[in-house]
């Protein structure tokens, strides 16, 4: 099942996601408390999301782009012209530009499954490279995708940038990777993004930044529950927690209840104690050796590593 032709959000009687509102039940019966970090993009999540992306605690994106900008003639030389770029992600308006100026694409095909982020993503790139075919595809990418058929007998390229790999547990990110290839096909290259474990402080900043964007992000979720799923949360009474989990090499953030509080999401009763938490993102950071085994374990083999200039971020080609 591709997700193509399909409606990817399906809504409940109330016009709800159906997804959304299980998801984020389930989370709050559990215990430990989670709600999947999907659900944090909203319109204003993605927003403040964006922001994110700009703030000086926030190498992430700065190192990525810098790798991309630096190594243009590497990606050159290994990746041969004619391959169509499949995009895992609506696409962001710096960093694929900088990949496709470098390679000598055949086609760019953006997969996504929120079409109005294609939409405009495509929109963007067609003014950019105006001889090039662009075949959006609106789709979940957790699973395989059939492409379109204009580019079916071309070589791809998969292009997975952000470390967004790094928001999935070990187990979904192989499955991912593993569809990938599927969607790629045998003769694939991919390059993604991973960011590295590198100092606590440097990363708890990155994710707890002095504006408290990173704050709002979180807590926006709060406020999106209380919306769409008539809840009641005190948002007044949630405070955002970055720490890192070194057991798992991973940055996690949480909505920690600051005094006990007892709240309703779709008319069900739920309680927080005091400095009980709801988990609402994993951020995994890796070394060489935890992205080879994930890569391996997910059907590609790693041919190059690149990093930006202060050893904060990583890109890597690899082949199916
Ligand atoms: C999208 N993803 C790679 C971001 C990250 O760094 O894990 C999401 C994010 N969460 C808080 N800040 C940024």
């Amino acid at each position: 099942n591709t997700g193509q032709g399909l409606a990817l959000v399906e809504l409940d009687e109330d016009g709800v996601d159906r997804a959304f509102r299980e998801q984020v039940l389930e989370g709050l019966g559990q215990d430990p408390k989670a709600i999947p970090a999907r659900w944090l993009y909203d319109d204003a999540g993605s927003e403040l999301f964006e922001a994110i992306t700009r703030l000086p605690e926030y190498y992430l994106t700065r190192a990525e782009t810098e790798i991309l900008t630096d190594h243009c003639s590497d990606f050159r030389r290994m990746i041969e012209p004619g391959r169509a770029v499949v995009e895992f992600g609506s696409g962001s308006s710096v960093k694929t530009p900088l990949l496709l100026g470098c390679i000598d694409p055949a086609a760019y095909v953006p997969l996504d499954i929120s079409g109005d982020f294609l939409r405009s993503a495509a929109a963007d790139l067609a003014v950019k490279f105006p001889g090039l075919p662009i075949h959006p595809v609106e789709a979940d990418f957790m699973r395989a995708v059939t492409l379109p058929d204009e580019v079916a007998a071309m070589p791809k390229l998969g292009f997975f940038p952000g470390s967004t790999i790094g928001n999935m547990v070990a187990r979904t990110a192989v499955d991912l990777l593993r569809s990938m290839r599927a969607t790629l096909g045998g003769d694939a290259l991919l390059l993604i993004g991973m960011d590295l474990v590198k100092d606590i402080e440097v990363l708890e900043a990155a994710y707890d930044d002095a504006k408290g964007v990173t704050a709002e992000f979180n807590l926006n979720l709060a406020r999106r529950v209380n919306r769409e799923l008539g809840g009641t949360l005190p948002l007044d009474k949630l405070r955002h927690v970055a720490r890192w989990n070194d057991t798992f090499a991973r940055i996690e953030m949480h909505l920690e209840a600051t005094e006990e509080l007892t709240f309703e999401v779709s008319g069900q009763p739920f309680r927080l104690a005091r400095g009980e938490t709801i988990h609402t993102e994993n951020s995994h950071k890796f070394d060489r050796r935890s992205q080879y085994t994930l890569l391996l374990a997910g059907g590609w083999t790693p041919v190059e590593r690149w990093l930006d200039s202060e050893g904060r971020f990583s890109l890597l080609l690899a082949e199916a």
